[in-house]
């Protein structure tokens, strides 16, 4: 397929609620849409960052910046047989993997749909229903956590995952076991918020029956990751230390995790995101997709890399209502039953995008043409 016209979308939407994280509260979603263009079809893809570097080192204008001068210019006028190219004509340029991502998850779509399959047969996917599971941020009380997770248990969603930080971390999970039992499957998500000093902390974690502790250390770390692995019994994940099929080696080499977080934009895309998986199946690492606020176009994403074989625990895919008033698809992610996302069997990511509530959404554009 000739790529012929390549158009970005900067869009701004609240979310329902702020969601706190350790590094900071986030009230609204700012991102790119990429529509990608070819003999009349229309792939989209979708920016992971956030307007801020705190998550990691790319910002809603790097990505802007770097689909505007490197990426739209790159791709726009090729041809394109397969969407693993895309990684490879990219591949000189360094990190930006989100940037990247947001174009070449398009490329995915639309070749999907060029091809009348969905996108997750496209990846080779086999899992037709997917088990959700949700993320809670942090609240000003542990009592407002709780009321949280009891909200999203009865909604259906199979595993609950909170986030903490130093000072606002035992007392959770306490609460949360002493109020739901010892059976909720639950997990906790520091994003880097400690340090190996705080190795005590994370021990009593331990007693607690956790699914696993995602990123408690830094933000760039596997070495000391493997050394808090070995003084744990709870399974540690890695989220933030993973950029590269390398680092996912790297790290499984070092047991630095027993579990790993997929985030499609973070590994600079889904042939890069399959790869990682593919890697974790073969040495016995079970794998789940992470989430990062996204809108309709990447939550379909991310559904889809989930219908692979090794994604064996409830990912961060929550529906549509979890963050949105109105999503940007039609109709929106919804739940067949509690807890349970079917995969859309539809062209590409089998849903549509609604181009009105874009356009509104829309405050800056930009378009290369062929
Ligand atoms: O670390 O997984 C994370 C949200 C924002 C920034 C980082 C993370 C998250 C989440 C995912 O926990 C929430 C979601 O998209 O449902
Ligand atoms: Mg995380």
């Amino acid at each position: 397929m000739k790529i012929d016209r390549i158009t970005l979308r900067q869009v701004q939407v609240p979310l329902k609620a702020p969601f706190e994280t350790s590094f900071g509260r986030m009230a609204r979603k700012n991102c790119v849409i990429v529509g990608v263009y070819s003999d009349g079809m229309v792939g989209y893809g979708e920016s992971v960052a956030f307007s801020h570097p705190y998550y990691n080192e790319e910002t809603t204008d790097t990505i802007w910046y770097m689909l505007e001068h490197y990426l739209v210019p790159g791709l726009v006028g090729k041809e394109v047989t397969r969407p693993e190219e895309i990684s490879d004509l990219f591949a000189s340029i360094r990190r930006n993997h989100m940037a990247i991502a947001s174009i070449e998850t398009a490329v995915w779509d639309l070749y999907a749909k060029q091809n009348d399959i969905s996108l997750s047969q496209a990846l080779g996917g086999v899992i037709q229903e997917i088990e959700v599971g949700v993320s809670i941020g942090i609240e000003s009380s542990v009592e407002l956590v709780v009321q949280n997770v009891e909200r999203f248990v009865e909604q259906g969603y199979k595993r609950m995952k909170v986030k903490i930080k130093p000072g606002f971390d035992i007392r959770v999970v306490e609460a949360i076991r002493k109020r739901f039992g010892d059976d909720l499957p639950l997990m906790v998500d520091a994003n880097s918020a400690y340090t190996l000093k705080d190795a005590p902390i994370l021990k009593e974690l331990d007693h607690y029956n956790l699914l696993m502790i995602e990123q408690p250390l830094a933000h760039d770390d596997i070495i000391e990751h493997a050394a808090l692995q070995r003084e744990l019994r709870t399974p540690v994940c890695l989220d933030e230390s993973i950029h590269t099929l390398a680092d996912a080696r790297h790290a499984i080499d070092l047991d630095s995790c027993r579990i790993m977080n997929i985030k499609i934009g973070r590994v600079g895309g889904l042939a890069n995101a399959k790869n990682i998986h593919d890697l974790c199946l073969e040495r016995g690492i079970p794998v789940w997709c992470g989430g990062m606020l996204e809108l309709g176009i990447g939550r379909l994403h991310n559904v889809a890399l989930s219908s692979l074989s090794n994604f064996s625990i409830p990912g961060d895919v929550s529906a549509s209502k979890r963050f949105w008033e109105q999503d940007i698809v039609e109709p929106g992610i919804m739940m067949v039953r509690p807890g349970v996302l079917s995969v859309p069997t539809g062209a590409g990511i089998g849903h549509d995008v609604c181009e009105e509530r874009l356009e509104r959404m829309t405050i800056r554009m930009f378009q290369g043409i062929a």
